[in-house]
């Protein structure tokens, strides 16, 4: 009971066509539908409900909110006692404040990211149904993504003044929504300080994640594919259509995860990811990466930080 998965991502994006054309193309995502305030919405060919990315026009990239799904509909009544007792305001959203969604329990995690969570959501189907299907679509476009798999958001990490959000917030999602913890980097003169956190509700490795940065903003949503030649097959679409790559295909220590990193065209850092990792489980030990081996947690080959990764982002 409470949250099964991830929903959706609401981006602001600064030119729709050629955010459209990245999430169709590169991804292979289809447009579901479109609103009357201009607010795009796609799924991937794996994906039954309506959408599960909102592109919203602006003049700054970023995210607007991330919304995750709940079981039933009694689960948000029961979440909202939840998070209010714990000291978070939060707002009810009715149905039809985004099309084809149920109503919504609306409210900020301590590092001030919006999160909604709603528990009825259009079904549509998969493209390759559900009777008798073939293991895929006969239209995949592009890397061919199969669903929006988690998402990574930066949260104010400041060890003079003593804020720490990524704590706030690890603290919040495993007391309130009842994440479980599956991997964590920890810092500081008594190694004790979390600087990043994996966290999940399914058995994946993570279904979100926070990492220590000097802003709160969108580090990047990361989209499954099957295997690691998917993700090099995605790194030549990405060549093929000038898409700006940041990590080239390589393997992260941190959820054994496969891995290539670029960009959309208003700057949102995208990730495709293969490998399910391990089999994520509530008893299973907590990985910790210590501060001297963080490089090797992020990208195991190098095991070198490379500053961008960690200083660009929406
Ligand atoms: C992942 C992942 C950072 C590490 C990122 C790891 C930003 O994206 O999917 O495991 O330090
Ligand atoms: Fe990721």
């Amino acid at each position: 009971m409470g949250i099964s998965r991830i929903g959706h991502v609401n981006l602001r994006v600064m030119d729709m066509a050629a955010a459209l054309k990245h999430y169709e193309k590169v991804l292979g995502m289809k447009k579901t539908m479109e609103d009357k305030h201009g607010n795009v919405y796609l799924k991937c060919w794996d994906e039954w409900d309506k959408y599960s990315l909102m592109l919203s026009p602006s003049d700054q990239a970023g995210m607007n909110h991330v919304a995750y799904k709940v079981e039933n509909d009694a689960n948000l009544d029961d979440l909202q006692k939840k998070i209010e007792a714990y000291g978070i305001t939060t707002t009810s959203l009715p149905e039809g404040t985004l099309p084809s969604t149920g109503r919504m329990l609306q409210f900020n995690l301590p590092s001030g990211h919006e999160m909604r969570l709603y528990a009825m959501k259009e079904y549509v189907g998969t493209e390759v149904g559900s009777t008798n299907p073939d293991p895929w679509p006969d239209n995949i476009t592009g890397a061919g993504a199969h669903w929006l798999d988690h998402c990574l958001l930066m949260c104010e990490l400041n060890p003079e003044t003593g804020i720490n959000k990524v704590a706030e917030n690890t603290k919040f999602v495993m007391e309130v929504l009842d994440f479980f913890l599956t991997e964590q980097v920890l810092v500081g003169p008594d190694g004790d300080m979390q600087a990043a956190t994996w966290l999940a509700r399914t058995t994946t490795p993570h279904d979100i994640a926070f990492v220590g940065g000097p802003r709160m903003g969108l580090h990047h949503i990361a989209y499954f594919l099957d295997s690691w030649h998917d993700i090099l097959k995605s790194a030549d679409v990405m060549a093929k259509t000038k898409t700006r790559i940041d990590v080239t295909p390589t393997r992260h220590g941190i959820t054994r995860g496969e891995t290539i990193y670029f960009f959309d065209p208003s700057g949102n850092r995208n990730e495709t990811f293969a490998g399910l990792g391990y089999l994520a489980q509530r008893d299973r030990p907590v990985t910790t990466w210590t501060e001297e081996h963080m490089g090797s947690g992020i990208f195991y080959h190098t095991g070198e930080m490379v500053p961008s990764f960690t200083e660009v982002y929406t």
